[in-house]
């Protein structure tokens, strides 16, 4: 695809890494909306695991083994926090504090959150644009046996311990799409649903008020859809998506996520190794690309991008 804009709907890790194969093909052409649903506030500043992570990747800074935080960052303040007896269990490097101290200070001073975060993109010299999926504050939480905890609760303290019975969205009801989201939307020549947690990184984005809709609305005028799988040989390659999706009763396959997305793609991306389960994907209705989707490096991001670019653009 040469000239068009695409839209990527994005959360963690696996969703930065796409995101940065298609920010090598199409440079400012990309625009990148994010959960915020696992945003968090820590010692009085607000952090967007999800919307950082993609502005790492997409900076070429992350930190190569997790794939969240920054390469080489050191934890001088974390350590401080900790002697002061401040909880340190979500734990912050030096250089991703400056992150959230400049953008918490900027919304302290009446800055727009989508506002805030394109500014502290351009610092950073990307050439996409990063869309939190709203400016109204939206906090995921899950439902386990010990009732609902907020998402970094159970995520990084409790290492998704515990058994997911149920997932809400706080605040979303009051959500509405940005006007760049609808903007984005409305040049976008086609749509990515990147490989994320369906449950808890692309089901916020779609559940905000507003955006199925305008995504049906863009499919309606033609603009196709494709999602890449995040389950790959029945596994989550990063997280607990499996585990979710099982625990919640649904299929924990390249299909089970296929079925959640079967009223709003066109294409579906699955690994090579489920390549058996492409004709399960062409069942729902919608067309089925078998590949590699690990994405071990920054070529294979490239490739994998170029193929979801490819086929989008063939249909
Ligand atoms: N993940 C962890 O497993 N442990 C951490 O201490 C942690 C800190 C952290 C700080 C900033 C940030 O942007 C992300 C951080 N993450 C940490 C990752 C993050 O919580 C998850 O990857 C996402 O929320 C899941 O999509």
């Amino acid at each position: 695809m040469t000239d068009p804009a695409v839209l990527a709907l994005a959360g963690g890790v696996g969703g930065a890494k796409l995101a940065d194969g298609l920010q090598a093909h199409l440079g400012d052409r990309l625009a990148v909306v994010v959960n915020t649903g696992d945003d968090c506030e820590r010692h009085g500043l607000l952090v967007m695991p999800d919307h950082d992570t993609v502005l790492y990747n997409l900076a070429g800074i992350e930190q190569a083994e997790w794939g969240w935080g920054i390469e080489g960052d050191t934890h001088a303040a974390m350590a401080q926090l900790g002697a002061y007896g401040e909880e340190t269990w979500f734990s912050l490097g030096d250089r991703d504090l400056a992150l959230h101290v400049a953008r918490t200070a900027r919304l302290q001073a009446g800055g727009r959150l989508t506002e805030v975060c394109l500014g502290l993109q351009r610092s950073l010299g990307i050439a996409a644009r990063i869309l939190p999926m709203a400016d109204e504050p939206v906090r995921t939480e899950v439902r386990t046996d010990d009732g609902w905890l907020e998402f970094q609760d159970y995520f990084v303290r409790l290492r998704q311990a515990p058994e997911v019975l149920e997932i809400r969205f706080a605040g979303i009801d009051d959500a509405r799409p940005t006007a760049e989201v609808l903007a984005a939307l409305a040049a976008s020549a086609a749509i990515v649903i990147c490989p994320s947690n369906p449950l808890v990184s692309v089901a916020p984005i779609l559940g905000v008020p507003g955006m199925r809709e305008a995504i049906g609305a863009a499919r309606q005028r033609g603009v196709p859809v494709a999602a890449v799988s995040p389950i790959v040989g029945g596994r989550a390659l990063k997280g607990p998506a499996d585990r979710m999706l099982a625990a919640l009763g649904l299929e924990v396959s390249a299909v089970g996520v296929a079925r959640l997305y079967a009223d709003l793609a066109d294409v579906f991306v699955l690994d090579a190794v489920d390549a058996a389960l492409a004709p399960g994907v062409e069942a729902l209705g919608i067309h089925a690309i078998v590949t590699d989707t690990i994405m071990t490096d920054d070529a294979a991001r490239a490739r994998l991008a170029g193929e979801v670019l490819g086929a989008l653009e063939a249909r």
